[in-house]
């Protein structure tokens, strides 16, 4: 075994028996009620699941074992010269609890490039698809043909104890991470670069040698990609990639379908297609008004535009965020550095000045602010990385370092069978009639 997995089973282990001792003692706590209304509306509020990589504060935004994003930025380790973190350390931080140093980093860096070559026959189900696939569901197919590879699925029809899942998931988890960026990289040059590939380059980091294998090699753009796949990582559990992975890997589905089932829903226009949504409307305003850096008069007039077509403003309101998403935030801070100039960049932030009154005085949009998806896609048309339509399998590589994390920690501590309970409109009608009989 590695170190790093010795040094996650040992933390495991520990937080295993914890759990058994507050469940023991404190099992029957109740820790929350359930409104009808939350039933039939999302779910919004019920807390029901356990994820340890990260917890969302509606105010704050994410932490990451506890680390905000600023604090993550000045303390996980950077490549030499960068001032971004390598997303390599925030892996390291979820699976274990702790902040790395330089080495645990290149060690993971190392253990990624030596696993990351990707058999013929994922190339082969690739071009199998006509090129006008959307690369979500190129990438969502490439990556169930990868299951083939599954150590995890093997052992378990050959047969092993229950003990012994987490080491085969945790072995998934990282020759899956390891072998994404080629995956997505050979997706975006068979779309858009004439199947023009370009090999990987094992000396580099994981973040720079994806940027390598898209066709960038600007540093800027490899510091964008650092910055990007380390807060696109994890939301905490409910959201839906992550509770996709997690339900379907609950199954003892492997990683590999588990994760597939996580990037379906991240497919979706209100989880993580958002981003190439926001930059489409960004374009469609510009065409409209016919200038590519519009007043925030004009910007005003067309979110009002937008809105009364009964359409959602890509990029504002969230879930459970209530204030502007810190994830916004570090991407703008980014932005003031390297491209304070860009026009697109210059809209995002107009549209930030205006938007948030606009969409408050609805009256029904809890949160009128920013998320994660509001900056993304103009940084990235800073680079020239400007084909929108294959932003989602970027996020969806650095989704997978929050919900592969977790996949281990849920096998390490045993989590069950996820199985909630539904109703029927019958069933929520006779309960509140016979409620009222009862009163
Ligand atoms: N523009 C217009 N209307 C919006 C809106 C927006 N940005 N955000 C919320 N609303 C509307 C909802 O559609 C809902 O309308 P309805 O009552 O007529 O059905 C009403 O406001 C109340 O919604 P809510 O409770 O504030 O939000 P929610 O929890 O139901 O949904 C989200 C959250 C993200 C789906 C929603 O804000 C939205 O659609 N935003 C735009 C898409 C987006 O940016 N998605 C990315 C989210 C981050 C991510 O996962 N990557």
């Amino acid at each position: 075994m590695g170190y790093v997995k010795d040094r996650f089973k040992e933390i495991a282990d520990q937080k295993s028996q914890e759990i058994k001792e507050l469940i023991a003692q404190h099992g029957t706590r109740k820790i929350g009620d359930v409104t009808l209304a939350q039933v039939y509306q999302g779910m919004r509020g019920i807390t029901g699941l356990v994820t340890e990589t990260s917890l969302l504060d509606s105010d704050e935004g994410i932490r990451f074992r506890g680390y905000s994003i600023p604090e993550l930025r000045a303390q996980l380790p950077k490549s030499e010269g960068g001032s971004e973190p390598l997303p390599e350390g925030l892996f390291y931080l979820m699976l274990t609890g702790e902040i790395p140093s330089l080495e645990d980093v290149d060690h993971l860096s190392a253990t990624w490039a030596r696993r990351s070559h990707v058999p013929n026959h994922v190339f082969a189900v690739i071009e199998s698809l006509p090129s006008s696939t959307h690369p979500m569901t190129q990438f969502c197919v490439a990556i169930l043909s990868l299951q083939t590879e599954s150590k995890f699925a093997k052992a378990y029809h050959e047969g092993i104890s229950k003990k012994e899942h987490w080491s085969y998931v945790y072995e998934d988890a990282m020759t899956l991470i390891a072998r994404l960026p080629r995956i997505a990289a050979y997706i975006y040059r068979r779309k858009y670069k004439n199947g023009d590939h370009i090999q990987p380059d094992g000396m580099l980091d994981w973040s720079a040698n994806f940027a390598h294998m898209l066709g960038y090699n600007d540093e800027g753009f490899r510091e964008l990609m650092r910055l990007y796949l380390t807060i696109h990582a994890d939301h905490e559990g409910g959201n839906v990639s992550a509770h996709a992975t997690h339900l379907v890997g609950s199954a003892l589905s492997d990683p590999y379908l588990a994760f597939t089932a996580g990037m379906t829903g991240l497919a979706g226009p209100l989880h993580g297609l958002a981003n190439q949504e926001v930059i489409r409307w960004i374009e469609e305003l510009q065409q409209n008004i016919g200038t590519l850096e519009p007043s925030k008069e004009q910007i005003s007039e067309y979110i009002k535009k937008t809105l009364s077509e009964g359409k959602v403003v890509p990029g504002y309101g969230h879930a459970v965020l209530r204030k502007t998403d810190p994830r916004f935030t570090a991407q703008m801070e980014f932005a003031k550095k390297h491209c304070p100039e860009d026009p697109v960049v210059k809209t995002v932030w107009n549209v930030y000045d205006v938007a948030p009154a606009i969409l408050e005085a609805t009256g029904k949009i809890k949160n009128p602010w920013p998320n994660v998806d509001a900056h993304s896609g103009s940084l990235l048309k800073h680079y020239g990385l400007i084909e929108e339509d294959f932003y989602t399998v970027l996020f969806g590589v650095s989704r997978a370092l929050g919900v592969l994390a977790s996949l281990c920690w849920d096998r390490a501590l045993g989590f069950p069978l996820e199985r909630p309970k539904s109703i029927t409109t019958e069933w929520a009608k006779q309960f509140v009639s016979e409620s009222a009989t009862a009163e």
